[in-house]
């Protein structure tokens, strides 16, 4: 006889063949199994902050060094890690549907290295290895790469403990084109979305009639208007996928009945689902 989860596997499975229309929404959980700390997570593991209140506008404005050494650890975390089974098996899903869009909140680069297909996979949260002008309005000079990186190890070697001073702010990276400071190039609270990643999210749900289904893997999904796409999808006709450790999470997308949720590691999970 088949036990709950096995009927629930089967279910999923005969409507993701008969699925064309998906979106997908990925959030930290997904590099959990690389060794890649949560967003939640993180503050135990850089010194003792709270990462909620070094990714805004405001902790960039008063101490961009610390800012700076923040991402540049993670950036760090991030080169060394390898994609896991997840991303293997959501950029394999990718290729063999092609209507299929990714919406990460990650920023690290661990699904490309999996060999996600980039035109199915929108960024939403920016990218680590993205660094831009802080005057977006006058300026907008972004380059991608690690230069910042390597600028900010000549006086401090990220890949060790954190027990020296923070790094003069001559050191800091300074934009090219009008010499004021670099930042992340990633998404802080209180900041607008990249338009281009709303104008395609927006033109993938225009285009089409139905939404067949959402995944929604490894998110807390609290942070708008990323979780804010789960009802859009819903309201297209889609029916919601969960994938997380936490079975809080079950509760949290107010899940419907015919709706899934699978409890545990997306990098456990995600190639028997998605295969
Ligand atoms: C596993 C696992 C395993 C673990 N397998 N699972 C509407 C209502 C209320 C508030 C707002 C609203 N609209 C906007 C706001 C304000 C704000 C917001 O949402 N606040 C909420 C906290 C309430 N939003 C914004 O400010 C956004 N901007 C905006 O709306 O601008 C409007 C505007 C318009 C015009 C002008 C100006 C403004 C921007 C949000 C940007 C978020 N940025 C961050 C930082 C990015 C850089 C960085 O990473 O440092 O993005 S915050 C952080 O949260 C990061 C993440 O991408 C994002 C989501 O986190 P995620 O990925 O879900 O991680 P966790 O750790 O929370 O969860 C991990 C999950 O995985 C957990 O559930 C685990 O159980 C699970 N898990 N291991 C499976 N192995
Ligand atoms: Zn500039």
């Amino acid at each position: 006889t088949l036990d709950s989860e096995e009927v629930n596997l089967h279910s999923f499975h005969d409507h993701l063949v008969n699925s064309a229309s998906i979106i997908a929404l990925v959030g930290a959980g997904l590099s959990a199994a690389s060794g890649l700390s949560t967003f939640q997570g993180i503050g135990g593991l850089w010194r003792s902050y709270d990462p909620t209140t070094l990714a805004t506008p405001e902790a960039f404005a008063s101490n961009p060094e610390l800012v700076w050494q923040f991402y540049s650890h993670r950036r760090h975390c991030a080169t060394l890690a390898q994609p896991n089974l997840a991303h293997h098996a959501l950029a394999e899903a990718s290729r063999r549907k092609p209507g299929l869009l990714t919406l990460s909140q990650k920023i690290d680069d661990l699904s490309e290295r999996a060999g996600h297909p980039q035109e199915q996979i929108l960024h939403l949260h920016g990218s680590l290895f993205q660094s831009r002008c802080v005057d977006s309005q006058n300026c907008g000079y972004s380059r991608s790469g690690m230069a910042e990186s390597s600028q900010m190890q000549r006086t401090r070697d990220i890949s060790g403990p954190y027990t020296s001073p923070d790094p003069p702010f001559q050191t800091l990276p300074t934009c090219p084109n009008c010499t004021r400071l670099l930042r992340p190039g990633v998404v802080w609270f209180g900041e607008p979305l990249p338009r281009e990643v709303l104008a395609g999210i927006r033109n993938w749900f225009d285009s089409c009639a139905k939404v067949d289904l959402m995944l929604v893997i490894g998110t807390s999904a609290q942070v708008y208007p990323a979780a804010g796409y789960i009802n859009v999808a819903r309201l297209k006709g889609a029916r919601i996928c969960v994938v997380n450790t936490n079975r809080d999470h079950e509760s949290n997308e107010g899940l419907h009945e015919d709706d899934w949720f699978f409890q545990g590691d997306a990098a456990v999970i995600l190639p028997t689902l998605l295969q």
